[in-house]
């Protein structure tokens, strides 16, 4: 059966390589940094310009896809958004774009059954303004909300994971699988903690810290890029990997990956993984992942597809 979507992976995987080269010369220079939405949600130009290197690549090559229309928003910095009637605001044939950048500037954060490339430009901007080296692009493509073929470049360690449904995941073109552990005690866990911290969030973060490190695990480790940790547990380097507040861009390309290698994907409550419900549980088996989920306490961190 032919495979629609492989050129799209292959111009990917290019682009993403460019992507990175140009954020390791970013890393040569000063870094002014921005704040988004708090004091610890930062963006730098370098993230703007990346993220423009992606689409303006695709747009090269594919000129038809977009940004999804949206109903009288206006159009804002690097992307051009259609303003159309309702009844045709998704067109059937249309390919999207998502962005992080791009949303962050105004445009539409919607995942519809059309085909849509889901970008992080730079997946750990902390990391990078520290210079902390686990810093990645982040790609995903999905069709009818299911992920197609999911790319990250963890550009400082010059690692390139990729992977295509059904083919599975290769890091610099060699095959990768997940650890296999089932037994959550021998287990290295992976968490981040940096969603917005008002005193209640804040509170349970640590205290589901707490109630891993204490099952007991082996250890929990912070590397700062949610891409990047669900490469992490695909490779077999760490067995799991949870978090509440991140958001597709950071999930899609890594999910991919992840799933490819045999792990085992699905929500912070042990249900089905909704890629716009900014939380996920990925693990080397589905027993680890079920311990997890029962184990975390949620806390609620809003949708990608609504406001706030
Ligand atoms: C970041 C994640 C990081 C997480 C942050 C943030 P960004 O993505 O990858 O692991 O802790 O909350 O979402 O903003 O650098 O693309």
């Amino acid at each position: 059966m032919s495979d629609p979507w492989q050129e799209c992976m292959d111009l990917c995987v290019e682009v993403t390589k460019r992507a990175g080269k140009m954020i390791r010369e970013a890393l040569q220079k000063d870094i002014a940094v921005m704040q988004k939405s708090s004091p610890v949600d930062l963006v730098t130009e370098t993230d703007q310009k990346v993220e423009q290197l992606i689409i303006s690549s695709i747009k090269e090559k594919y000129p038809t896809h977009r940004y999804p229309a949206s109903l009288g928003r206006s159009s804002a910095s690097f992307y051009v958004i259609l303003v159309v009637p309702e009844k045709e605001l998704w067109s059937k044939n249309a390919i999207f774009f998502i962005g992080e950048e791009s949303v962050a500037a105004g445009a539409p954060s919607v995942l519809t059954d059309n085909p849509t490339w889901i970008i992080d430009p730079i997946d750990g901007t902390t990391n990078f303004v520290h210079r902390f080296p686990f810093v990645s692009v982040s790609i995903g493509f999905a069709v009818k909300k299911e992920i197609e073929f999911g790319i990250v470049y963890s550009c400082i360690e010059d690692k390139m994971y990729t992977a295509r449904k059904g083919k599975g995941a290769f890091c610099n073109g060699v095959p990768i699988k997940v650890s296999g552990q089932e037994d959550v005690t021998k287990s290295l866990v992976l968490t981040e903690m940096g969603f917005k911290k008002d005193p209640e969030h804040f509170k349970i973060m640590l205290a589901n810290v707490k109630t891993i490190l204490t099952i007991p695990v082996h250890g929990v480790r912070s590397p700062g890029s949610a891409a990047v940790n669900m490469c992490l547990v695909a490779c077999g380097a760490a067995d799991a990997y949870y978090h509440m507040g991140i958001h597709c861009w950071d999930m899609a390309g890594g999910a991919a990956v992840v799933t490819e290698a045999g792990g085992v994907i699905m929500d912070i409550s042990g249900g089905p993984f909704d890629l716009m419900s900014r939380r996920l549980i990925v693990a080397s088996s589905r027993a680890i992942a079920e311990r997890i989920a029962k184990e975390v306490t949620e806390f609620s961190v809003g949708r990608d597809d609504t406001e706030g």
